[in-house]
């Protein structure tokens, strides 16, 4: 079984989000291309959620750094971030033109460690429901797309091929941050140096 994994594309981190990914809502039209193809198909479609409570100790705000700048948490190198994707608000929507996704994974949840990675928290403490989803539909080969290239579709990569997934990125239907211009480009060189196959939406449908 495949599975399509759309990583993060939420209004924070669409254009106009307090984490706004430059070039963001381009991935939307594809991105809903490659959704209506993965249902016509019966395959598995799943999107994860950043989904922090308020206190979320990654925010600048909450942990008295400066937006940008690297401090530690949980014993972890941490970047202070804006306040972004808080539960229930809007800046945690899915963005409106995104065709809806039905199976959610909601991470971040723990307000002293940040979770960039669908499956696990940054320090691999927890884990969220996401391995178990796809190993109950047998899904063997992944297919991640979305924001941000250099952060959560990047540690979502690296532990799917740590857990044995075969994986695909689909180039042109991720962003990144960029704090540095050259992250995506590194991110995409690490994920296809372990492993992962880089490939263009037009190689699918
Ligand atoms: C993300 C920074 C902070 C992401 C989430 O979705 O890539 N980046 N939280
Ligand atoms: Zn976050």
């Amino acid at each position: 079984m495949k599975a399509l994994i759309v990583v993060d594309i939420q209004n924070d981190f669409c254009e106009g989000g307090s984490l706004e990914v430059k070039n963001s809502n381009e991935i939307i039209p594809v991105t809903n291309k490659l959704i209506n193809y993965f249902y016509r198909n019966n395959l598995l479609v799943i999107g994860t959620k950043d989904w922090h409570p308020s206190n979320h100790k990654s925010f600048a705000i909450n942990s008295g750094g400066n937006i940008g700048e690297i401090g530690i948490l949980n014993n972890l190198p941490q970047i202070w971030w804006p306040q972004h994707c808080v539960q229930n608000s809007f800046g945690s929507e899915f963005h409106s033109d995104l065709i809806e996704i039905k199976n959610i994974i909601y991470k971040g949840t723990d307000p002293e460690i940040d979770s960039y990675s669908g499956f696990f928290d940054n320090g691999k403490l927890k884990k969220t429901d996401l391995f178990h989803l796809l190993k109950t539909h047998n899904v063997t080969e992944l297919f991640i797309l979305g924001l941000a290239t250099d952060y959560c579709v990047k540690y979502t990569v690296l532990d799917a091929l740590d857990l044995k997934f075969k994986v695909n990125v689909i180039e042109d239907a991720c962003r990144g941050v960029n704090l540095s211009s050259d992250d995506s480009k590194l991110a995409f060189d690490e994920m296809k140096q372990k492993g992962a196959h880089i490939i263009k939406s037009e190689d699918l449908i």
